[in-house]
């Protein structure tokens, strides 16, 4: 049994692991910040600080709040974690001590660009000239295409307010149908696994969860490298947990934990129905509970059966001992809790993988109460926030297009005829993209997204950019591989530089706040669909939307009676005085028309759903759902004999970069070009020696990259970072049918010496 100081030290091993290969990391970045050079700096004394402003952090779910000192002007200087906020009690990763820098890049867009048609070039305009451009493009492609011809695919990662408006104004204001996000390339699964399961989609747990349980099973998620102040939410559980971590590297968050369970790739489903059969078998399950609260299990129990050990070992390639093992681990701990993230999220078979994870938690009664749960962790700072007022899959505040009752509320809501509302149902990402191959869609507007280098097979783009009449990129930088395609670059703020709410993993609301002002005439995201909808003539739907703070009321108004109840929150100031507040809340002591709501005692208690057992569902249980399995779509084969895997390379870089490589910092700490690992058999097999060039190619491309060798990989496996765009032109174009989520981390590719 592991103590606290047997896991820090494990975990400081995997950090000097991680150190000889990329320079500092995490945990003691988080603890000693002043001693990598990243403390708060001595400032000259007409920078000393008057001010502080409490601001959650824009890049990952955890939702840290950052306090930034602020100059008598008003502008952020620099800052430090928030010692007393419930989330990261003082701690921060790279990312967010280092959060003021990229604002401050040279490439930060500071006009409009529009492309010259007869020099090819994107030149600077005015925000009149642009306006124009976008609305006299826009309008000639729905006249001669239709009105569905328009379409935009955004983000997790601006502030609520502004999702919920972009999509009101491209549903009701512009006629557009088919719209989406990044958030699809990443909680798709989450959301229609938990909708389906729970009657909403409701991740029920609270940070607390993570010190609280006495076993902790991490499914195809690194925390280490992606969640890094999550990690020492685990690192301050008092109860030796066993953690044990399901990945098929041994990652940094493997190194760590108690059990690596190194499955195959893409055979998670196996296994979880093999663990459902044992724990059956064992009698480890909460009759009682199934019985009170769930519907389906004696169909799931007869369909697990199948999966003897025999048949799972064979699938995983795991010793029967390992799952006996597992079995063992969740049949005796009172507080067993399952975290998943994007190993099982970005999977051809995602929403039954995430559905059979639900199902081990809710048979064995470990959901509801502290330390347990069947728990999605979320990526971007916002994807909870889109995910609930996106507007594109669902109506905001999670209602249902389909639902003329829903619309008619949501319209009464804001004000508006129903009849703007569409009844029909938005075409996904890849359908949007397909949507442009065949000449469907020929009008794109990004927002907050990098297209270009984050979608699957991204090698298509170019061809399909060809077939767009024309593609606004609404972005921080001009630099993005999507904006250098662009016809119409739009200058956005970014963090810092205008006020707003995320919503963490957790589902608390935290308040990102203006420190910063946006560089020459870039504009809050905000603003510019405010102009937009004047520009395009449908302001007059939008009038009640007058701010930030004003939209944040009319979304708190949508969210009564919902799951996701908000209305007890005052505005942004309660939230903050706070520390920020977890959904459900209602005013203290409030009457619900909603019996699934619960009050809190108080806004900042830790609160997790379901400690009733009372689930969204119409007759309040959750439900047990499962499939068969399935192949992986592209199997390795004598061609191309490796599978290779995608995912985060460091906690210092951010996705596509366009942010952490603006950072001398964040630079520092990790490569800063394409690498592949490969263990060290294949390595010798090859002939491939550590730092050798070498091409990895598959169907679709090829990309150039220096060996990593290393034993975390197994063999026949290799493991790229998505920082680098060439990635994307290797992997391969599956989708979960449930969820149409991208299966990122599985195609098959060869490797040669370059
Ligand atoms: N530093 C940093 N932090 C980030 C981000 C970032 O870009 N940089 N992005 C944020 C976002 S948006 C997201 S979504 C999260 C993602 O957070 P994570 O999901 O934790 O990160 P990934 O590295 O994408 O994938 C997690 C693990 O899945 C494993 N995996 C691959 N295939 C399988 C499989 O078939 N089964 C199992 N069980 N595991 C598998 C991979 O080996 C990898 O270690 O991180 C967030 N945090
Ligand atoms: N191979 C592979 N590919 C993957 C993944 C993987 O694991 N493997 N993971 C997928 C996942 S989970 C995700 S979430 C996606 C992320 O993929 P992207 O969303 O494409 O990545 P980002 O680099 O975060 O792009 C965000 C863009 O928004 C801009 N931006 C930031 N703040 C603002 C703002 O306030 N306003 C505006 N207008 N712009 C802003 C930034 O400059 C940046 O260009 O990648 C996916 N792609
Ligand atoms: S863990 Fe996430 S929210 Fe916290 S500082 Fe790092 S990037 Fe920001
Ligand atoms: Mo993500």
């Amino acid at each position: 049994m592991p103590t606290l100081s047997s896991l820090r030290a494990s975990f400081d091993s995997a950090l000097l692991k991680l150190h000889a290969r990329t320079g500092p990391m995490t945990s003691e970045l988080v603890r000693h910040p002043a001693a990598h050079g990243l403390g708060v700096p001595q400032l000259p004394s007409r920078l000393t600080p008057t001010t502080t402003t409490r601001s959650v952090c824009g890049f990952c779910s955890t939702g840290c709040s950052l306090t930034v000192h602020r100059d008598a002007s008003g502008q952020a200087i620099n800052l430090s974690p928030d010692p007393v906020y419930p989330v990261n009690l003082g701690m921060a990763c790279p990312k967010g001590w280092e959060a003021l820098t990229p604002l401050a890049a040279s490439d930060r867009l500071k006009t409009p660009l529009l492309r010259n048609t007869a020099t090819g070039q994107l030149e600077p305009v005015s925000w009149d000239v642009a306006l124009a451009a976008f609305v006299k493009n826009f309008k000639a492609i729905q006249a001669a295409h239709g009105p569905h011809s328009l379409s935009f695919l955004s983000t997790g990662q601006i502030v609520m307010e502004e999702m919920a408006l972009l999509g009101a104004l491209a549903k009701f204001g512009m006629g557009m149908l088919h719209i989406d996000s990044n958030t699809r390339q990443c909680m798709a699964t989450s959301h229609v696994a938990y909708k389906q399961s729970f009657g909403f989609d409701a991740p029920p747990f609270t940070y607390a969860d993570f010190e609280e349980s006495d076993a902790l099973i991490f499914i195809g998620a690194n925390p280490c490298i992606a969640h890094p102040i999550m990690w020492q939410r685990v690192m301050m559980n008092k109860n030796s947990p066993e953690i044990i971590v399901v990945d098929p590297r041994r990652t940094e968050t493997a190194i760590a934990g108690t059990l690596h369970v190194p499955l195959l790739p893409k055979s998670d489903l196996t296994l979880l129905y093999g663990l459902a059969h044992l724990l059956i078998e064992r009698g480890a399950v909460k009759q009682e509970f199934i019985d009170a609260h769930t519907r389906n299990f004696a169909e799931f129990a007869a369909f697990v059966k199948k999966f003897t050990p025999a048949h799972v070992a064979a699938a995983t390639g795991l010793p029967v001992a390992t799952l006996e093992r597992i079995v063992e681990i969740i049949a005796t701990k009172q507080r067993v809790s399952f975290w998943w993230t994007m190993g099982v999220n970005q999977g051809h078979e995602s929403t039954r993988t995430a559905q059979a994870i639900i199902n081990l938690a809710l048979m064995t009664g470990n959901i509801g109460r502290p330390g347990t749960g069947a728990n999605s962790i979320t990526g971007q700072c916002n994807a909870m926030g889109s995910r609930l007022f996106g507007n594109a899959s669902s109506l905001l505040g999670g209602y249902d297009f389909a639902n003329a009752e829903h619309r008619a509320h949501v319209a009464g809501v804001l004000g508006i005829n129903p009849a703007v509302i569409p009844s029909g149902k938005s075409w996904a990402y890849d359908q949007i993209i397909d949507g442009i191959d065949t000449g469907a869609i020929k009008g794109l507007w990004v927002i907050a997204t990098n297209t270009a280098h984050s979608w699957i097979n991204q090698k298509r783009f170019p061809e399909l950019r060809s077939k767009l009449d024309f593609l606004v990129v609404q972005d921080m930088y001009g630099t993005t591989e999507t904006a250098q395609m662009a016809d119409l670059v739009l200058p956005a703020a970014g963090w810092g530089e205008k006020d707003g709410v995320f919503i963490n993993s957790e589902r608390r609301l935290g308040v990102a706040r203006k420190v910063s002002r946006a560089p020459g005439l870039a504009l809050a995201d905000f603003a510019i669909f405010k102009l937009v909808a004047e520009a395009w003539g449908c302001g007059e739907l939008f009038r009640r939307w007058e701010s930030p703070e004003a939209t944040f009321r009319l979304l708190r108004e949508l969210s009564r009676g919902q799951p996701c109840e908000f209305t007890g929150i005052e505005g942004y100031d309660h939230i903050q005085n706070e520390c920020g507040i977890q959904w459900p809340y209602l005013a203290t002591g409030a009457e619900t028309p909603n019996p699934k709501s619960q009050t809190p005692k108080s806004p900042s208690t830790q609160r997790r759903l379901f400690a009733d057992g009372k689930f969204y569902t119409a007759d309040q249980r959750a439900i047990f759902l499962f499939d068969e399995p399935r192949p992986m779509p592209e199997l390795p084969d004598a061609a191309y004999p490796f599978l290779l895997n995608t995912g985060r390379g460091s906690s210092a870089q951010w996705h596509t970069g366009s942010r952490t490589n603006k950072s001398d910092v964040l630079r520092k700490l990790a490569p800063t070009s394409l690498y592949v690992e490969i263990s060290p058999a294949d390595a010798a097999r090859l002939g491939i020696s550590a730092n050798a060039a070498v091409t990895v190619s598959s169907r679709r491309g090829e990309a150039a990259a220096f060996a990593v060798i290393t034993a975390t990989l197994q063999s026949g496996q290799l493991f790229m970072p998505m920082h680098f765009d060439a990635v994307n032109r290797l992997t391969f174009p599956a989708f979960d049918p449930h969820s149409r989520q991208p299966s990122y981390k599985a195609c098959a590719v060869r490797i040669a010496l370059a």
